[in-house]
């Protein structure tokens, strides 16, 4: 047997074990469907880990995952932008069709997220975590047993020290819990993360659970935990290729590097840095990896460690200073590429990779999949459990991107895009050759 065939061997193993009956919980009795933990990070973009040759950042824990499980190489999302985009997981859909199109946009309620369909079948499912879809809202959502999350954006402290501007839907108003205000005590990625792990011990339902954990971290402006600050002061980024642009761009392409979220004045900050700004962002990514190390530290001593999937995702990815810019929204690399990693424990899968490319589109598909669940019908993504199971399936070419102009952050353009396996034809209202 070769090492590819031993490899799909192996994971094939990992999704039979999944439908097995676990005979040592407290669930013996009930579905055979695997319990998911789905933890989602905000603007992590897909090279801001250890594993990804990265010059300085220490993230053990996604080290781990991507070399026990499965790394996707090419996971997109179709919108770079935070809540279109956690839309699009949610729904399976495309921004043109779920409507929250931008951070502000209401959820329609005749949607329906993939969870809703998971507690339909059995699923005992909890949300902890930012939701931000529909501005301020952070009332418990239809499809969640357990609901925990905070208004827009959150807040890194309960106090909202450690920024260095006002960031836009920003709230300290403490956690929703069921209905229940309660308020922040402590760095938002643990507390979070306390949550998830006290809700996970506390659950004693026979049913499969589903456990969406959704970080504020790593979004701007960027604040680490007291424990991380200072972790990476002697460190510098690595000044992209195109930082300086080309030549023979168009003047308001260009002009994008002065504005808001361009690299010579980011944020409208005089004393913008973006080196600084970079290191804060991988340090307080480091909470986010351990943290992560704390849920598989759950998953691999709980006595379901046999039937428990845990995967790992980005919401959409982030600019230091890529084509003169900072931030996201645009079609770019790396707004648009993010971390997936798919854990589980027990279960060594040798460091592989997929290198189809696969969306945020494609992740309520998937797991519904994986639960044995048919694909809702209005679904634009596709399930990649074929290509977990190490099947030879003719995989998509193309992807559409779409970001649609938002008011309050005018240099952007509404921008469609094509992906299309190794490059991207950019098309805006000005330049559709571009
Ligand atoms: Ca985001």
């Amino acid at each position: 047997m070769n090492n590819i065939l031993l490899v799909n061997f192996l994971f094939a193993g990992f999704l039979v074990n999944c439908n097995q009956k676990n005979v040592d919980t407290a669930r013996d009795d009930a579905s055979t469907q695997p319990n998911i933990i789905f933890v989602l990070t905000d603007d992590h973009r897909f090279d801001a880990m250890g594993f990804m040759d990265h010059p300085f950042l220490e993230t053990p824990n996604m080290d781990r995952m991507a070399k026990e499980g499965i790394h996707f190489s090419r996971a997109l999302v179709t919108t770079s932008l935070c809540s279109p985009s956690r839309a699009s997981i949610l729904s399976g859909m495309y921004a043109h069709n779920h409507g929250v199109v931008n951070n502000y946009n209401p959820v329609d309620t005749t949607l329906k997220f993939f969870p809703e369909y998971l507690q339909e079948s059995g699923y005992n499912t909890a949300f902890i975590g930012k939701w931000h879809m529909g501005g301020e809202i952070d009332d418990p959502q239809k499809g969640f047993d357990y609901w925990l999350s905070f208004k827009g954006q959150g807040s890194y402290w309960a106090d909202g020290h450690g920024t260095s501007r006002v960031v836009p839907q920003t709230s300290m108003d403490g956690y929703n819990i069921n209905g229940k205000r309660v308020p922040q005590k402590g760095y938002i990625t643990d507390e979070l993360t306390d949550f998830a792990i006290q809700w996970l011990n506390g659950n004693t339902d026979k049913r499969p659970f589903m456990l969406y954990l959704s970080h504020k971290a790593v979004h701007s402006d960027f604040v680490a935990a007291d424990r991380h600050l200072g972790r990476y002061k002697s460190n510098h980024l690595k000044i992209p290729e195109t930082y300086t642009q080309e030549k023979g761009k168009p003047m308001w392409l260009t002009n994008q590097r002065n504005s808001r979220h361009g690299s010579d004045f980011g944020y409208n900050l005089p004393d913008f840095d973006l080196n600084k700004y970079y290191r804060r962002y991988c340090e307080s990514l480091l909470a986010v990896d351990e943290n992560l190390g704390r849920v598989m530290d759950w998953a691999e001593k709980s006595n379901q460690a046999d039937n428990t999937i845990v995967i790992y995702m980005g919401d959409n990815g982030f600019q230091f200073g890529e084509h003169g810019l900072i931030d996201k929204r645009t079609a770019y690399e790396a707004s648009i590429k993010v971390p997936l990693l798919i854990w589980k424990p027990g279960h060594v899968e040798k460091s592989r990779v997929i290198n189809e490319a696969v969306a945020n589109i494609d992740i309520a598909p998937t797991i519904l999949d994986l639960a044995g669940i048919a694909t809702a019908g209005n679904m634009d993504g596709r399930s990649f459990k074929p290509l977990l199971d190490g099947e030879k399936v003719a995989w998509r070419k193309e992807l559409l991107y779409e970001y649609y102009w938002e008011r309050n952050y005018p240099y952007t353009p509404t921008t469609h895009a094509i992906w299309m396996n190794f490059m991207i034809c950019r098309m805006t209202r000005k330049n559709p050759e571009i």
